[in-house]
């Protein structure tokens, strides 16, 4: 069994977070420590360490996390100026929390990826 992080508290609104969105497959809320004007963290409500223990049960809640970006980008007005999703796995990728999310950054222009 993975152990649990901070995440799964907060899907189930032990520790305050600013939920912007839930339903029964995932949770969206602002990232604490935004570096954009919209940083928000999409995640499943079922606790997927890394990308490397996606298996094919997981394609519902995964696939709900790019809905429910493109929902959240456009009421925060950022649709048509564009936007970045990102998914970091593990070290390297710069994985900090290991409960699968989805970032949503955009609100000012974020430059080329590998700038
Ligand atoms: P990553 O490096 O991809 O694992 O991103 C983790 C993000 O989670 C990072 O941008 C900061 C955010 N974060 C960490 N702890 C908390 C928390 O307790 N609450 C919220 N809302 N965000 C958090």
């Amino acid at each position: 069994m993975a152990e649990e992080t901070i995440f799964s508290k907060i899907i189930r609104k032990e520790i305050p977070a600013e939920i912007l969105y839930q339903d029964e497959l995932v949770t969206a809320f602002r990232d604490l420590f935004p570096k954009a004007p919209t940083h928000i963290l999409i995640v499943p409500n079922v606790l997927i360490p890394t990308v490397n223990e996606v298996e094919a049960e997981h394609e519902q809640a995964l696939g709900r996390l790019f809905t429910v970006a493109r929902k959240l980008a456009e009421q925060a007005g950022i649709s048509e100026d564009g936007y970045r999703l990102i998914v970091n796995c593990n070290r390297h990728g710069g994985q900090e929390v290991f409960h699968i999310h989805m970032h949503l950054l955009g609100g000012r222009s974020l430059g080329p990826m590998l700038a």
